[in-house]
């Protein structure tokens, strides 16, 4: 029995009923306009999607089901010794509302063992793959191959009702997040460790568990994983991954095609991609002006990265406009275990820095860094060096966040999503 599933059955009709009442009071009310500039610009600001579990304030940042992220990190259960919240805990919040007990997270812990062991044709689709496979790509097909596990299409199937499609993805999902954290440590170990394997220990947690199987032995890294899949889980729906996994799923494709598309969307270089990108970035800076440089020759160096035409990784949002609190807590943690390591230092110069760059430059809307522009360099930290990996390890945190969102897309039996587009011909008619 699952003490989650049960809780997210007595809680589902109620909530259904509460949307039922907003959209008989509110439903023809306007929620946002559109302009022709945010047509061709991305949908930028166009309130136009739902999503229960998370909402980001531009000045505040990210509240998963209206708690902050350093409020999680007081309130949410901990691994016995460990200081971070277990992401296993962040799940059930972001899916209930509710902060789990111990026990309750436990259940759910016991739920996820029950459903660890990957299939052995991933490993051998894995082993079919060029060698020199971006570890996404990796990380994507094998997300994929396990399509034809779904029970959400096998119920479909056998003519499973509307009201009871949340129910076989919910399990799609608890049968995927489980296999996350050892696929990704597979691709690691194969692609960078000779293929030598470190079998999972059946008495860590999901982030711990992961650590373990990295083969990082500093006690403090798994404490470090259960804080970067927390915070990288849940951004609301708009952002590239979240919205492609809500997009496709709402074909009633199942979970498997719905996680592995949002996984080719989190390895773009503007999206999840940027946390190798920002790293190679600074890590260039070092090479190239030793290994601490001035603020002065910060600063040119991040001007001469935007007179090159690029962007400067790492810093930016569509929807931010302070430093992301992602950011933070990632320094938090660098400050009390790293801050001494020459890679964390110019990390904090860059955020000394880089601002004033941009502010000068007047083309970002947002100066200040977001959660790509310290993950690295923890990591970096911790010897895990290949930055192509990183992405995998931000998929990983992400799914937790996009399956809760569209558990609850099928919940509410949301439709397919199906936008109204129109041509540059038609604007100049019509407008
Ligand atoms: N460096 C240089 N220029 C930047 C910039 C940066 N870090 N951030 C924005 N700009 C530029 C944009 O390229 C754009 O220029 P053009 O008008 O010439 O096209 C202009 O400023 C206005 O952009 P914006 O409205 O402020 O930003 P967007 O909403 O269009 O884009 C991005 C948001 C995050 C994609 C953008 O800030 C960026 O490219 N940042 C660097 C890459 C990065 O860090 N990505 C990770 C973001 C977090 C995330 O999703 N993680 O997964």
């Amino acid at each position: 029995m699952s003490k989650l599933k049960d809780k997210l059955g007595e809680i589902i009709p109620k909530h259904g009923e509460r949307v039922k009442k907003v959209l008989a009071e509110k439903g023809d009310k306007v929620l946002s306009e559109v302009t022709v500039k945010q047509a061709y610009g991305g949908m930028r600001g166009v309130k136009n999607l739902v999503c229960e579990t998370s909402y980001l304030d531009p000045m505040e940042g990210i509240r998963y089901r209206g708690m902050t992220i350093p409020e999680m990190r007081k309130v949410l259960p901990k691994a016995p010794g460990g200081e971070e919240p277990l992401p296993e805990a962040g799940w059930w919040l972001l899916l209930t509302g509710e902060v789990p007990t111990d026990e309750e997270v436990k259940d759910l812990q016991a739920e996820f063992k029950a459903a660890q062991e990957v299939p052995s044709y991933v490993w051998e689709t894995l082993k079919g793959m060029a060698k020199d496979t971006h570890p996404m790509t990796m990380f994507s097909v094998a997300i994929l191959a396990m399509q034809r596990e779904s029970l959400f299409v096998k119920g479909y199937n056998e003519g499973m009702k509307k009201a009871e499609y949340w129910v076989p993805m919910y399990e799609d999902s608890v049968n995927l997040l489980a296999k996350l954290p050892i696929i990704a440590a597979y691709i690691y170990r194969m692609k960078y460790k000779n293929d030598e394997h470190i079998p999972a220990d059946p008495e860590l947690d999901f982030g711990g568990n992961f650590a373990h199987m990295m083969g990082v032995d500093a006690p403090e890294y798994k404490d470090l994983m259960r804080l970067y899949f927390l915070l990288h889980s849940d951004h609301e729906s708009g952002n590239v991954s979240a919205h492609t996994c809500h997009l496709v799923a709402s074909a009633l494709s199942d979970i498997y095609y719905s996680v592995s598309a949002a996984m080719n969307g989190l390895a773009g270089p503007l999206h999840g991609l940027a946390n190798q990108e920002c790293l190679k970035w600074i890590l260039a800076m070092m090479d190239k002006l030793g290994g601490e440089p001035t603020h002065e020759q910060v600063e040119k160096y991040a001007w001469d990265t935007l007179n090159s035409g690029q962007v400067i990784p790492g810093y930016g949002h569509a929807v931010l406009r302070q430093t992301d609190p992602r950011y933070v807590a990632q320094h938090e943690f660098g400050k009390k275990y790293c801050a001494d390591d020459p890679v964390f230092k110019n990390v904090k110069a860059a955020y000394e820095v880089i601002p004033g760059v941009l502010q000068k430059q007047g083309k970002a809307k947002n100066p200040w860094p977001n959660v790509d522009a310290h993950s690295g360099c923890l990591q970096y930290h911790y010897g895990v060096k290949e930055f192509d990996f990183y992405t995998v390890m931000f998929g990983v945190g992400r799914s937790l966040g996009i399956t809760a969102e569209v558990i609850w897309d099928r919940a509410l039996a949301l439709p397919i999503e199906r936008p109204k587009s129109v041509s540059t011909d038609w604007i100049e008619k019509n407008i």
